[in-house]
């Protein structure tokens, strides 16, 4: 059994009502462990500690603040083996992708950020003609509150919180209920690391309960989270009127657009990515495959053919696709599934709960193909978050953007093409935060990420997460120009 406690003020413990939640391993369906079920009281406690922590905090100079990213990002490395198995058990993921992608990320984070933060700078404007200098301090918030989801737990918790302590801010931190056991290993690391107490600090608990008590709190100042777009617009609602700074990562439902000139074997094994990586649980997945004419029946077989190949099973073994976080979010993609062949979609390749006998009560799903005659239909215009893609062919560059265009959600987009000025047309074109042209997943942290529409607000990544957890506060002096 895995206890999952808070860690708040540099001490580990259980919410102070003493609730309690299970948590479920996804690959088994069993009760392997518990974690605190935490309210406003807890997070309370966790603000007062973090209020407290932030005055030295914010005076640590650069080169000690970053030491001690760097000490996490290290400590996270060699402890990557722990870490992997933990986040396999917890999310259902595959071990192998825990290991190469989900850990060794969330390690990239902090060493990212324990550089950036020495390489950071703000403005100055000299205001010619009128003896007068500008220049902008950027000041830490103070206690900045971060919300992660599940299907990235390491990744994306460390992707909020590295930039947060790197910008001089104590955080108030909230991992998904479904995966809490890395933040709570990753406590144990920023304790060796020697993080002073109280700089971060993890509550474990449901959305409601914890995590809406960060988001009603009226010092919290700052609210970074990533989830549903309906958990969002409820998030916003809440934070606008006591103006909080808000960085919102939401879902999508991103296309994958083929042209007939793409190279193809490159693109056929990326695209097997793009679609199943982590059970297609993850925001960036492209689950609307649009393919040009010419190419679809071509396509349509061997892609039909690979994926049906692809291994589901238990996680810890060398599988392709894992469990899915839940059964209630198995049962939400099933019924999507049903509604797929009720609007008139036919399923090319699985469609249904994938046995695994080692765990009959898993929560495994078959990777699924379906082949749709409408754009505009609920499968292709709703984010499923699962291991189901659509497929559709098109005729113009015209059309496909329509197409592309047509949902409510904006975050990534691929396209394939060998054309640089179909590739130029379609950057300027796409209502998205991101487009990867002949690649999927390809991160540089520098760059800006997020999304458009109902995907989001603000960007994470390189100096966009600094610039978000820092308040600019602009100086102007006027000077005599005589003496
Ligand atoms: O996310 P939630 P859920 C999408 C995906 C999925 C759907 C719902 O489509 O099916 O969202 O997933 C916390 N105040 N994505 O229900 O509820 C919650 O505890 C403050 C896309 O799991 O949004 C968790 O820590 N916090 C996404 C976090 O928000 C609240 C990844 C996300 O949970 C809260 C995950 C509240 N009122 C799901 N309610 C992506 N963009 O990658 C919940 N939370």
């Amino acid at each position: 059994m895995t206890q999952v406690l808070n860690y708040i003020n540099g001490q580990f413990q259980p919410a102070l009502s003493g609730a309690t939640l299970e948590n479920i391993e996804p690959a088994t369906g069993n009760v392997y462990g518990h974690l605190p079920q935490s309210d406003a009281q807890d997070i309370e406690q966790a603000y007062d500690a973090a209020k407290q922590a932030f005055g030295a905090w914010r005076q640590t100079t650069l080169e000690q603040r970053s030491a001690i990213l760097y000490r996490i990002a290290d400590l996270i490395e060699e402890n990557l083996e722990k870490l992997a198995q933990a986040e396999s058990c917890d999310s259902g993921k595959p071990l192998s992708l825990a290991k190469t992608v989900d850990i060794p990320r969330a390690s990239s984070n902090f060493r990212f950020f324990a550089h950036a933060l020495t390489q950071f700078s703000s403005e100055a404007h000299e205001s010619v003609g009128t003896n007068s200098i500008n220049f902008t301090l950027r000041h830490p918030i103070g206690v900045v509150g971060c919300i992660s989801p599940w299907n990235l737990p390491l990744y994306l918790f460390t992707w909020k919180i590295a930039p947060a302590l790197a910008a001089g801010n104590t955080v108030v931190a909230k991992p998904s209920e479904l995966t809490p056991v890395t933040a709570f290993l990753l406590a144990e690391l920023c304790q060796k690391a020697g993080l002073p107490a109280g700089v971060l600090n993890i509550v474990n608990g449901t959305g409601p309960s914890a995590g809406q008590a960060i988001v009603d709190h009226p010092n919290i100042k700052a609210i970074s989270f990533t989830g549903g777009t309906a958990t969002g617009a409820h998030i916003a609602r809440v934070a606008a009127p006591m103006f909080k700074k808000l960085s919102l990562e939401l879902g999508g439902k991103n296309p994958n657009i083929i042209f007939a000139d793409c190279a193809y074997d490159r693109m056929l094994e990326t695209t097997l990515k793009s679609s199943f990586a982590n059970q297609g649980q993850i925001c960036l997945c492209g689950s609307r495959i649009f393919v040009e004419r010419p190419l679809y029946e071509r396509f349509k077989k061997d892609f039909v053919s690979r994926v049906a190949q692809l291994r589901v099973g238990p996680p810890s073994e060398a599988v392709d696709l894992g469990a899915v976080i839940s059964k209630d979010h198995r049962q939400k993609i099933l019924d999507y599934i049903a509604l797929a062949q009720k609007e008139g979609g036919n399923i090319l390749t699985g469609g249904k709960e994938a046995t695994v006998e080692e765990h009959p009560q898993g929560y495994y799903l078959q990777p699924t193909v379906i082949e749709v005659n409408d754009h505009l239909c609920r499968v292709n215009q709703e984010e499923i978050f699962g291991p189901v893609v659509t497929l559709m062919p098109f005729d113009h560059e015209e059309e496909v953007i329509e197409m592309a265009n047509s949902v409510t959600y904006g975050l990534s987009a691929s396209l394939w093409t060998s054309n640089l000025d179909r590739s130029m047309r379609f950057g300027q074109q796409l209502e998205t935060g991101i487009l990867w042209v002949n690649t999927w997943l390809n991160r540089d942290l520098r760059t800006p990420f997020g999304g458009v529409k109902s995907s989001g607000v603000g960007r994470e990544g390189g100096f966009e997460a600094l610039r978000f957890f820092t308040e600019p506060k602009n100086i102007c002096i006027s000077y005599a120009p005589k003496i």
